[in-house]
């Protein structure tokens, strides 16, 4: 059958009487204006042709229909709107069926619910994605999910945003059935319909549903919502599907989804959607092939050690974990074990899952094990003269062409690569802590690493489903150099009048998930002291130094483990504890500093202003390469909230309205 084509990205064939039309816009099949006018001109084609029965629509390549077309967000609008093709889909006075061979996201997914039926593939994943990004669906997905699915789950999906795979979506009643072939499978369900009144999802009602348990499943989108608008809104809507006609249920979520989609609320999540793309590109990588990784080794398997290794075999890695002795070994094996246990009982791995991840894993006490590693990560005590000393050992031992990274904090990774004879196969590789758990790893671009070494460590983190981002060598990195500056900040607040509890609350109320005494209260302070106590001799005696962590630490306030540390904890709770409040009265009585009171919006400022000078520095020494990628850090490292976009992204904003 010879090919029809409706736009530059919508074509079709005839099979079996109806048109299969396919939807070709790489990457993501997104709905560019094109794509519209594409399947607007194949429903006119089709009604314009008795012979044919009825359409199929499909995506080439992996996606369905990634949704609408980010990068036209902001752009004058252009004819035909989505909602158009959408409502004309569903009135189609013959049967339309979709056959979803990749991911439905956002107007792709609603696209797929005005259709009469809905076919899934084997890789097809559906989606409304849309408070992600800081707004709500906006092409009818609020109104026509509950019709199809109930209040409750659509509720679920479209207030956190996530993803369901075929099984699920079968189960949902989101998809009517799965098939191998699914344009087959789809044509066949449309020969069926066709027999049949069609079914047109927005004149559903919705399932009448008892309200305790739509109270609940609010309950539980708001808890996550951390001050975000979309997420409420989209609630908003869901519920409103089952109280008001469709067309006024659309009217409602048209306007609300124009509010969200011009508020700072939603730029900023487009920002970290863009600036998640670009992470991970360096220019000049573009071309060259990284190495083949199939087998890694973790020396030093304690916490993070374990939580890298866990996250290696979970993506289908072979893992070999070398420790010191036998024991230590059988301990670290146990501890993975335990690991993925965990995975298991959260529901997120099935027990075979593990079995594999568990044959895929190696433990050793023995060095020269690691010879069949393509890269090594080492993971053990954060001290210069251990780490060299590994790697001068492993540099004997391993083949040439595998990758050595260090997952060093604070340390030189220039000073560590140095005690190989090949530097140029040495990375950092930074994961934060639980490694299984956390989506961000700074990758360092050492002062010798050679081009293909970066690209095959940005490979691999990218393959464990991770977040990296580049930079180079300097102390504690991106993160850890911007952290201490705002600790810094929030330590001389504790001097001018503020209290640790005063200035946690300001971050919380912020959107960060904790504050900064209660995070160094949970992580220990004893690492940050040693290294204060290093710094001594070289500090700079005119710079500013607040001394109360010493004294904290010295009094045997070491943080959560100890019992207490910046608050005290009885019965578990965090609480303001007196003695800390008298330590801080003293350090200021020390240096004549009368306190003052400090608000909620002056502490937020100052440790912004800190974040933000920090960040800057980093841009002019190169050591992160956009400010995006700061953001990222912030964001996915230290609790950054992700709906405000990052420092930088709100510097820059600050600077847009003042021009
Ligand atoms: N619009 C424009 N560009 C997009 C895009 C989109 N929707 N989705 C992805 N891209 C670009 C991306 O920037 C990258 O570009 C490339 O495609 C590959 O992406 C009316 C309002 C579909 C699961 O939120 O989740 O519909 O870096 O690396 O890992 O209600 O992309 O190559 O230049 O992520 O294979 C809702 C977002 C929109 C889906 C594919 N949709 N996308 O993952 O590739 S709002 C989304 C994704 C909406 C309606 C509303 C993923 C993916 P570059 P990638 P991937």
């Amino acid at each position: 059958m010879p090919e029809i084509r409706f736009s530059q990205s919508v074509s079709a064939r005839r099979e079996q009487g109806a048109l299969v039309v396919t939807i070709d816009n790489p990457p993501v099949n997104a709905l560019s204006a094109h794509v519209r006018s594409g399947l607007m001109a194949a429903l006119d084609h089709a009604t314009d042709l008795p012979t044919i029965t009825g359409l199929v629509i499909t995506g080439a390549g992996s996606t369905f229909i990634g949704g609408a077309d980010i990068k036209e967000f902001g752009k004058p609008p252009m004819e035909p709107m989505l909602s158009e093709v959408i409502d004309r889909i569903e009135t189609f006075e013959k049967p339309v069926v979709c056959s979803v061979n990749g991911s439905a996201l956002g107007g792709g997914c609603e696209v797929a619910l005005a259709c009469h039926g809905r076919i899934a593939g084997e890789k097809a994943a559906f989606g409304l994605p849309e408070v992600k990004l800081g707004i709500v669906p906006g092409a009818g997905g609020t109104q026509r999910l509950p019709r199809l699915i109930g209040t409750i789950a659509a509720i679920d999906l479209i207030g956190t945003g996530r993803t369901v795979n075929v099984s699920e979506a079968v189960a949902l009643g989101l998809a009517d059935g799965t098939a191998a072939d699914p344009v087959a499978a789809a044509l066949t369900l449309l020969r069926e319909l066709g027999a049949k009144p069609l079914r047109r999802t927005g004149l559903m009602a919705v399932p009448t549903v008892d309200a305790a348990a739509v109270s609940a499943a609010e309950a539980k989108v708001l808890a996550r919502a951390r001050g975000q608008s979309a997420p409420v809104e989209a609630v908003r809507l869901v519920k409103a599907a089952g109280q008001v006609d469709l067309k006024q249920g659309l009217a409602e979520e048209r306007g609300t989804f124009l509010r969200l989609r011009d508020s700072v609320e939603s730029a900023a999540l487009r920002h970290v959607f863009f600036a998640e793309r670009a992470a991970g590109k360096v220019e000049g990588l573009e071309t060259v092939s990284p190495r083949r990784i199939q087998t890694i080794a973790v020396v030093g398997a304690g916490l993070m050690g374990a939580g890298i290794a866990v996250s290696a075999l979970t993506s289908g890695c072979r893992v070999i974990a070398l420790e010191q002795t036998k024991e230590a070994a059988a301990d670290a094996r146990a501890r993975i074990a335990e690991t993925l246990d965990k995975t298991v009982r959260s529901g997120r791995m099935d027990a075979d899952g593990r079995d594999d991840c568990i044959a895929r894993l190696q433990t050793t006490a023995e060095a020269a094990d690691l010879v069949t590693a393509d890269l090594v990560i080492e993971a053990v005590f954060d001290d210069l003269q251990v780490k060299m000393d590994l790697f001068r050992r492993l540099d004997g031992i391993l083949a040439p062409g595998t990758i050595l990274a260090t997952n060093t904090s604070y340390l030189d990774p220039d000073v560590i690569a140095a005690a190989t004879t090949d530097p140029s196969r040495v990375v950092g590789l930074h994961f934060f802590s639980p490694a299984n758990v956390m989506r961000l790893v700074e990758v360092v671009d050492c002062a010798k690493t050679a081009p293909d070494v970066l690209a095959s460590a940005l490979a691999f983190v990218k393959r464990l489903g991770k977040l990296p981002v580049v930079c180079g060598v300097t102390e504690g990195f991106i993160g850890n150099r911007i952290f201490s500056a705002y600790r810094r900040e929030a330590e001389f607040m504790l001097e001018d009048g503020a209290v640790p509890d005063e200035i946690d609350a300001a971050f919380e109320a912020y959107g960060f998930p904790m504050g900064i005494f209660a995070v160094n209260d949970m992580a220990g302070l004893e690492i940050a002291w040693a290294r204060r106590k290093r710094q001594a001799a070289t500090r700079d005696p005119a710079a500013r130094y607040v001394e109360i962590a010493d004294r904290l630490c010295e009094a045997g306030r070491l943080g959560r483990k100890s019992g207490r540390g910046w608050y005290a904890y009885p019965n578990g709770e965090r609480t303001v504890d007196p003695e800390v409040t008298a330590m801080i009265k003293a350090a200021r009585a020390a240096k004549n500093i009368t306190p003052r009171a400090i608000t909620a919006e002056e502490i937020m400022g100052r440790l912004l202003k800190a974040m933000v000078d920090e960040g800057t520095a980093l841009l002019a020494e190169g050591i992160a390469a956009r400010p995006g990628d700061i953001d990222l850090v912030m964001i996915n490292g230290y609790g950054f909230p992700a709906h405000k976009g990052g420092p930088m992204f709100t510097a820059q904003q600050g600077k847009d309205l003042k021009s």
